[in-house]
């Protein structure tokens, strides 16, 4: 949305008061390490160039009023305490008191603003608007207590914040907002956090294409990412029961940096079975493709790298059950069209996908998928596609 725009948004909503801060905090597409990041397993994503904006007139008191450019998120207000009561599942205010609440209790904030919201991004479409808004209120919520927090201790502490809503997810979209660098993928290492910039070779483009099936977190979304991270939780309990990792260490990241990928499957395929050995595959699989896709970024391995995009996406879909037959669809078309690879990307059950391809074969790729997956659909009401643009981290100036 353009500045006059949003300022007119901002008059129609808040009448008299003039917005000091506006902020952007982008959304961004994983490039692989999905559904690993909660187990403290890196990942592999990019910002891009959509993005949720906040307008911010601090106030005198605690209040917290918010406004949106879209009718669907009606006007909201709270006030700043250490203490707050969600609100019903699905409520947007759920996101700004996430923020407010971790400004309050960790960084001492006191004063309440006026904050009007803009975003270009497509909800519920695994591309992270949720972080990114839960980032834009949080920063704007910053500006008006004259604070500014270090990135990564705070993209940690929002990460954890943003459980407020009732997902239990990892930290991975709190960091890309707010360490993304123009023309980057970052490798993404947690606890602690670590970002490692990676430029994307001149001649690749990647492009993100939404399958029109929404993911809701909501919703049922939720729980199913919810019950993923909890089977994670199930399998290494009863992994770490085996004898062959009797004195190993006792997480994920400590178990495969200690054996290997490849050792500690075969030591799953022994003690494991059915959808328990399933999820723990595709968590040593997907760390795996992890080193491998960043490798393959180093050495400008378009051919490599698209080849771990199509096996994470059989992973997500076969043992980590993820994907959804648009989906696959989706990944096909691509695949037809011209992509090197492709995959879910995001949480999945829905959502978009990412595919890889030559600069010069990006457009063929876009068409491709019009006419192999769009045109075919009842209704093009969700069609959305476009080239990826690694973009920069969320951006906090003064009006
Ligand atoms: P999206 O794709 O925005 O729903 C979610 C989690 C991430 C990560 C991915 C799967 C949130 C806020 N983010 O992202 O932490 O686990 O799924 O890799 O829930």
């Amino acid at each position: 949305m353009k500045s006059d725009e949003l300022l007119h948004g901002f008059a129609r909503a808040f009448g008299a008061a003039r917005p000091t801060h506006r902020v952007r905090a982008p959304g961004r597409v994983n490039l692989i390490g999905e559904h690993v990041d909660y187990n403290d397993l890196p990942v592999l994503p990019m910002a891009l160039q959509l993005a949720t904006q906040v307008l911010a007139a601090p106030r005198e008191d605690a209040t917290v009023r918010i406004a949106n450019a879209q009718e669907r998120y009606p006007p909201r207000e709270f006030a700043l305490t250490t203490t707050l009561e969600p609100s019903p599942a699905g409520d947007w205010v759920n996101y700004a008191k996430a923020a407010a609440q971790l400004l309050a209790r960790e960084y001492g904030a006191t004063r309440g603003a006026d904050l009007f919201v803009a975003s270009d991004l497509p909800p519920a479409a695994g591309l992270a608007s949720s972080s990114a808004l839960v980032v834009a209120f949080a920063l704007a919520l910053c500006a008006a207590n004259r604070l500014a927090p270090d990135p990564l201790g705070f993209a940690e502490r929002l990460a954890a914040a943003e459980r407020f809503v009732g997902t239990h997810s990892g930290g991975m979209d709190q960091a890309i907002a707010l360490c993304a660098r123009a023309g980057h993928a970052c490798r993404i290492e947690f606890a602690p956090l670590r970002v490692e910039a990676l430029p994307v070779p001149a001649g690749w483009r990647f492009v993100v294409a939404h399958s029109t099936v929404e993911a809701h977190k909501a919703a049922g979304a939720r729980e199913h990412y919810n019950a993923r991270r909890a089977d994670c939780e199930g399998a290494l309990a009863q992994l770490l029961a085996s004898p062959e990792l009797s004195g190993a260490p006792r997480s994920y990241r400590g178990l495969l940096e200690h054996l290997g990928a490849e050792r500690l499957a075969w030591i799953a395929e022994r003690n494991l079975s059915g959808r328990l050995l399933a999820r723990a595959r595709h968590q040593f699989s997907e760390f795996a493709r992890v080193a491998r896709a960043r490798r393959c970024l180093i050495a400008a391995d378009l051919e490599g790298f698209g080849a771990v995009l199509d096996e994470s996406h059989a992973s997500l879909r076969d043992d980590f059950e993820v994907s959804c037959a648009q989906l696959d669809a989706l990944v096909e078309a691509a695949r037809a069209s011209g992509a090197v690879g492709a995959r879910l990307t995001g949480a999945g059950f829905g959502g978009c996908i990412v595919a890889l391809a030559q600069a010069s074969d990006a457009e063929r790729l876009l068409e491709g998928l019009r006419e192999r997956f769009y045109a075919r659909l009842p209704s093009r009401e969700r069609e959305f596609a476009l080239v990826a643009e690694p973009g920069a981290g969320a951006q906090v100036s003064a009006l």
